[in-house]
């Protein structure tokens, strides 16, 4: 899977993407991660990427056409989906997650907040994600969160799959039981019994019950 990302702030990829899992990753060549700056797709002297909204109003939006030439620079074919990150978008969800991981290619256009000429939306990506109901300044965050999220689902890049919905349930690890002072008394927090009982029926019943994902 290659991930290219088109932003105007490519630094702040930097650290995220070069730790741990994802640096493993793309050691072993699970993914790329292309990182690009959109400026680099602008003719004038100013590399504007931006202007004013047609009708007025505050801020400005971003132009179509260095996204489009950006989008196009990285080839893609059948097998690519792009993607442009907005909160007006289809909010992300595990399933989505699941589906994109399955793609060759996907390029992640990072709107600032202010937008983006809908005609991005119209007729260079092929969908449009949100990562939920607040406004963030752009989609680089969101852009980190999907590559994130669908890395995971991907076969290898955990070393064991299984683990890869881990969480679904409620865990617990030693000592038995932790002493705690609140409030000037000693309070003893205790794993549930359940789970020290070795009966696996019963386990599994209290894991479903105490489960998040499904
Ligand atoms: Cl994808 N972009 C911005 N700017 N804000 C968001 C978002 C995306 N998802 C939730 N809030």
């Amino acid at each position: 899977m290659k991930f290219d990302i088109i932003t105007i702030f490519p630094n702040i990829f930097d650290g995220f993407l070069t730790e741990s899992l994802l640096a493993r990753a793309q050691k072993l060549g699970i993914i790329k991660i292309g990182i690009h700056n959109l400026r680099k797709w602008t003719t004038d002297r100013h590399q504007k990427v931006d202007d004013k909204p047609f009708g007025g109003g505050v801020g400005m939006v971003m132009k179509v056409e260095p996204i489009f030439k950006a989008v196009r620079s990285l080839r893609p074919d059948k097998k690519t989906r792009v993607i442009l990150f907005s909160p007006r978008g289809k909010k992300l969800d595990q399933k989505t997650a699941k589906r994109l991981s399955k793609y060759q290619q996907l390029i992640l256009i990072c709107g600032r907040y202010e937008g983006v000429d809908e005609r991005v939306a119209e007729y260079i990506a092929n969908e449009v994600i949100s990562i939920g109901d607040y406004v963030l300044n752009g989609g680089e965050v969101a852009t980190i969160v999907v590559i994130e999220a669908v890395s995971r689902m991907i076969p290898g890049f955990i070393a064991k799959q299984e683990s890869a919905l881990k969480f679904d349930h409620a865990q617990y690890t030693r000592p038995e039981i932790v002493e705690i002072k609140k409030g000037g008394k000693i309070k003893r927090l205790k794993v549930p019994a359940v789970l020290l009982s070795g009966d696996h029926a019963k386990i599994e019943k209290w894991r479903k019950k105490h489960g998040a994902l499904t």
